[in-house]
């Protein structure tokens, strides 16, 4: 089981690695780290493992931030709607790729967080609207579908991770606030 000690921290080399595809049929350890990846999500969102097992809430986590420089993310975004317990998007995608995007940006109004981040780095991480993604699942499937605002932010945020980029490198580091017109705000 993958927990907190598990996930290393800004500093570590791994991090700041261009990571390696996967290559298929997936080896029986890739496909048992996508799934403890996914497991580490599941037990951050419920309140009761998360407490039981002091994790912190991610809704993504990436196989470098395990210290493994691989091409596989697990992404777990809750549906917005409290009444539904379908999520939003759930997946572990192996090799993924952004094939093209909305020339519309986006970013969270509250920032971003991060489990390898300890600390809180202010300011907005402007990125794509909307993307076209093309990922293997862990059956090797070749998956394409298109994501917008919350999901979207999240999988780019992955994405950066298996290329040794950390949010706050997005980061004005003038005007941390700054935003060019029509960048969507998500709140
Ligand atoms: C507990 C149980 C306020 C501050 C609001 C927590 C279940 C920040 C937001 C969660 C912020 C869940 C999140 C990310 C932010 C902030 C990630 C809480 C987990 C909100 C996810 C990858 C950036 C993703 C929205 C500095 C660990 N996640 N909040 N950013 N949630 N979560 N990111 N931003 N300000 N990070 O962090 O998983 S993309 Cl679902
Ligand atoms: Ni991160």
């Amino acid at each position: 089981m993958i927990t907190m000690d598990d996930i290393i921290r800004e500093g570590r080399p791994t991090l700041r690695k261009v990571a390696e595809e996967v290559t298929f049929p997936l080896s029986d350890e890739d496909k048992k780290l996508g799934k403890e990846m996914m497991e580490f999500l599941e037990n951050s969102q419920d309140p009761q493992k998360a407490e039981e097992l002091q994790l912190r809430g991610g809704v993504g986590l990436a196989a470098p931030q395990v210290d493994v420089g691989k091409r596989i993310t697990a992404v777990l975004v809750p549906s917005m709607d409290p009444d539904s317990d379908e999520p939003e998007f759930k997946d572990v995608l192996y090799n993924p790729k952004i094939l093209s995007h909305s020339v519309q940006q986006a970013c969270m109004g509250e920032g971003e967080g991060c489990l390898s981040v300890d600390r809180d780095v202010a300011g907005y991480v402007v990125r794509q609207a909307r993307i076209t993604l093309r990922y293997y699942n862990a059956e090797g499937e070749k998956k394409k579908i298109r994501l917008k605002n919350y999901p979207a932010v999240v999988v780019q945020h992955e994405l950066d991770h298996l290329n040794g980029v950390l949010f706050y490198d997005h980061i004005n580091e003038d005007n941390p606030f700054a935003l060019n017109e029509g960048v969507l705000v998500i709140e």
